[in-house]
């Protein structure tokens, strides 16, 4: 008898689904449209790692599902292809990047389909397309052109390692607590640099009530809300002494606090300071701490286990509410520059940092917040600060008002006296939106000799943007960048100077955009692929989004899920896309580990190699282990015993087809196909692929025990199994339909889902829990009554029970009929 191939088969079909693009999506179907949209992926290899084949194929198997379920299903891919790794690679080579992107995405494309993968390919992008980036640059222009796009000197993140600076969003603290960029590992420091940035805090408010209409994980919207990290408070002004006109403002999320105010503390970059130092005793001393200060970076400043300071002798400001008292005046670098107004009033008595450096400096704590109404707290060593909401005391003509309504209260005083209001302010920051590397989209505008700034095409003139863009990336003699902060394209000096529209001289942008900018919109792009005239067609975008389903990774969520939903919004509002979010739901995957349970690193030698499995296992035993590791957010190892046993399962399907009768019936068996389809249906749906294929290995046991297998049985099941293992389903559809020519239609993929008969499938059966030891381990099907000798042989048989029973014996089996089976092993 023929053996399992599957070498073979893959080979024959894979042929003959991709050459003629079956899992084509349909623009403006009158089927009901499913976008599925998987994070594409960074070429950099000869095949893709194993880490994309975990967070591809269960959104690749619910796709096929849904085809089959009669939606018109979108799954495309693409190539997130600038960026370092290509770039260091033409360093070393003298290749250029383009040619070395090709070869690699030629090669991605490959393993996909090695793998099956039901992909539209006509709909294939790939970020460093000019015919791509020309949209990339032409959003650039429309954000420029909005004010959205800034020329700053800024301090920045600069790697020393990839001689670029980096995004507050592409640095991470290493174990050490140091800041290093996230890309590499390598250490970054601060560096003043004039550098483009997109004003992603335009958009903070609009980026938080957009979660209102989307469905995504909890904690992926808490992370994207506290990164963006909206506060309302209160900005109040404290009149400097002996400095007509002249206040300090400090931002407070807690003004009911005001009366406990007994110092202020600015940041050391402050402007105000100088004018601080006019009358202070002091002024050396304040002015060492604050050179020292400067040679810490934002994070080890914000770390700072130990408060530090330095008092303003002489420096006096006003509280405005309780105008008897002077308060003193520090610097100190718990106060950052860039949040709120740089000032803090500080308040001992109720906020931690401010307690710590009270307590270092010698500085009154004056309780102002009650916990319960009218007892005033006392605090001294023994107590700690309260930093609650509560009732305000010792607080004149407030007391007695709870927190809530204190802020209120005095942010109207305030108010009314021009001393201050009630503001809103944001943790996140402008994104740097410069590169000083090669292999990245230019950024399209001109420096005039006068100084101005000029767009390569005006992003609204339809006809400069056919002319002038794409600006594409000039020839290099060699592609390294400099230390000193110039771009590499600054060395072609023929591309680098030009002519402004007044024909005045002028040089071009010599930085690149980051490798976050091509992935911001390519999920459009998918939509009309080859349009020359806009990003894609109104109505192809009308019709598909938003996307329905985006699977990524969690390392994304304060990164590309946010830049995006960013550019999207944006261009939401320029009219040129129909939906204020670009993504409807989102989960993240989880990581497959090494053998030892360890995240896997060549260093570690625990890495596993995709490509060995595949000529091992063949591609369909490998997308079955996948869906059934766990679900689609787990993270576990990887184990090779359980793939084995998958095309162990595939084997024994092949040779179910021998079975395979005319003539038989088998009414048992047709219920538990019902059953089956009922069951995995739902879990379809809800992504459950993992106990799929427990379904599937079940009943593909019930056939083996069944002997002989009715053809209308054996049709549905290699239905149910199409999505899953898609090579062998389409084997032995065409071979139980006995067709010898190809015909797309015929495809297995392009069938109709199985219904159920509801008739068939009354609850029969029931799920009964299986404790080994006291240890839940696992959930078996069974007949409802079923006897203890079935309890024996089905737990036997279930893989996952099994594998704890190996090499142990059992001492005490307990069924509690369709409840629960207890394990005692010696
Ligand atoms: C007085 C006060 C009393 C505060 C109190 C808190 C509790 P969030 O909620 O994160 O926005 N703050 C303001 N600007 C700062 C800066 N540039 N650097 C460091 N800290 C700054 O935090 C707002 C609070 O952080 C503000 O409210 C201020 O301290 C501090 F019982 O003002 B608070």
């Amino acid at each position: 008898m023929a053996h399992y191939d599957f070498k073979k088969i893959e080979d024959t079909w894979k042929d003959k689904w991709y050459s003629n693009n079956l899992y084509k999506a349909e623009d403006f179907s009158d089927k009901q449209k499913k976008y599925i949209l998987v994070e594409f992926p960074y070429p950099s290899g000869k095949s893709m790692h194993v880490g994309h084949m975990l967070r591809y194929t269960v959104p690749e198997i619910y796709s096929r599902f849904l085809r089959m379920r009669g939606y018109n299903v979108l799954f495309p891919m693409g190539w997130d292809a600038f960026g370092l790794p290509a770039e260091n690679y033409a360093i070393k080579t003298g290749e250029h990047p383009a040619k070395i992107t090709k070869e690699l995405t030629d090669y991605y494309r490959k393993s996909m389909q090695d793998m099956g993968y039901g992909i539209d390919w006509d709909r294939e992008v790939n970020t460093t397309d000019p015919n791509y980036y020309k949209w990339t640059q032409w959003i650039f222009l429309k954000f420029w052109k909005e004010g959205l796009a800034e020329f700053k000197e800024e301090p920045v993140w600069w790697s020393d390692q990839m001689k670029t600076v980096l995004a507050e969003e592409e640095v991470i603290k290493d174990e050490n607590e140091d800041p290093v960029a996230e890309r590499d590992g390598s250490p970054v420091r601060r560096r003043l640099l004039k550098q483009w940035v997109l004003k992603i805090p335009e958009y903070a408010d609009k980026l938080i009530q957009g979660f209102d209409n989307v469905d995504f994980p909890e904690s992926i919207k808490a992370a994207q809300t506290n990164w963006i990290g909206r506060s309302e408070g209160t900005v109040v002004k404290f009149p400097i002494e002996g400095h007509k006109d002249e206040t300090l403002e400090c931002f407070t999320t807690r003004i009911d606090t005001i009366f406990g105010v007994t110092y202020i503390a600015i940041a050391p970059e402050h402007e105000k300071l100088d004018k601080l130092l006019v009358n202070c005793t002091n002024p050396d001393e304040v002015r060492d701490y604050v050179a020292k200060v400067k040679k810490k970076t934002e994070l080890e400043r914000q770390q700072n286990k130990e408060k530090t300071g330095v008092l303003i002798e002489g420096a006096y400001v006003v509280n405005p509410f309780d105008t008897s008292r002077q308060i003193p005046v520090y610097v100190a670098d718990y106060v950052l520059k860039d949040y709120g107004t740089g000032v803090v009033m500080g308040v001992p008595a109720h906020d931690e940092r401010d307690y710590e450096f009270a307590k270092k400096f010698g500085i009154d704590i004056i309780p102002v917040i009650a916990q319960k109404k009218g007892v005033i707290p006392s605090i001294d060593d023994d107590h700690e600060c309260f930093a609650d909401h509560g009732y305000v005391v010792n607080s004149g003509e407030f007391d007695g008002m709870t927190s809530e309504d204190a802020i209120e209260k005095m942010t109207a005083w305030l108010e009314e006296r021009g001393l201050g209001k009630g503001e809103i302010t944001y943790k996140i920051r402008d994104w740097l939106f410069t590169r000083q590397r090669y292999w990245g989209e230019p950024i399209p505008l001109i420096h005039r000799i006068d100084g101005k700034i000029e767009p390569v095409a005006d992003p609204d003139d339809p006809q400069q943007v056919k002319e002038r863009l794409p600006l594409k990336l000039p020839e290099l003699p060699d592609y390294s960048p400099s230390d000193d902060g110039d771009s590499p394209l600054a060395k072609n000096t023929e591309w680098l100077n030009t002519i402004a529209d007044d024909g005045t001289p002028a040089k071009r942008e010599t930085n690149t955009m980051p490798n976050w900018a091509g992935s911001c919109w390519y999920y459009l792009r998918y939509l009309d692929p080859n349009n020359d005239n806009e990003i894609a067609d109104i109505e192809k975008m009308k019709y598909w989004l938003p996307v329905d389903k985006y699977f990524g990774g969690s390392e994304h969520t304060t990164l590309h899920l946010l830049y995006s939903r960013f550019w999207h919004k944006f261009l939401y509002d320029q009219g040129v896309v129909p939906t204020p979010e670009p993504y409807q739901w989102r989960l993240n995957g989880g990581t497959l580990l090494g053998p030892d349970g360890v995240r896997m690193s060549k260093s570690r030698g625990n890495v596993v190699e995709p490509q060995e499995k595949l000529q091992n296992y063949g591609a369909d035993a490998v997308r079955m282990y996948i869906a059934f590791i766990g679900p689609y957010e787990g993270t576990f190892p990887y184990n090779e015993n359980s793939l084995r046993a998958c095309s162990r399962v595939l084997e024994n399907i092949y040779e179910l087809r021998t079975t395979v009768s005319d003539t038989v019936e088998d009414q048992a068996l047709e219920k538990k196909l019902h059953v089956m389809i009922k069951r995995v249906t739902g879990m379809a749906e809800e992504l459950k692929m993992n106990t799929i294929v427990s379904d599937i290995m079940v009943f593909t046991k019930d056939m083996r025990s069944a002997g002989a297998v009715p053809k209308d049985v054996w049709m549905n099941f290699i239905k149910v199994l199409a999505p899953i293992t898609p090579f062998l389903a389409e084997e032995l559809w065409q071979e139980v339909n006995g067709w010898k020519e190809w015909e797309d239609a015929n495809s297995v993929h392009l069938q109709s889902w199985p219904e159920y008969d509801p008739a068939k499938v009354v609850e029969e059966q029931v799920e009964v829990p299986v404790q080994i030891n006291g240890k839940m381990r696992g959930v078996v099907l069974l007949d409802v009554g079923a006897s203890e000798d079935v309890v024996r042989r089905v737990i036997e048989e279930d893989p996952r029970v099994a594998a704890y029973l190996e090499g142990v014996e059992i001492e005490k089996l307990i069924y509690v009929q369709d409840k629960i089976v207890n394990i005692l092993t010696r």
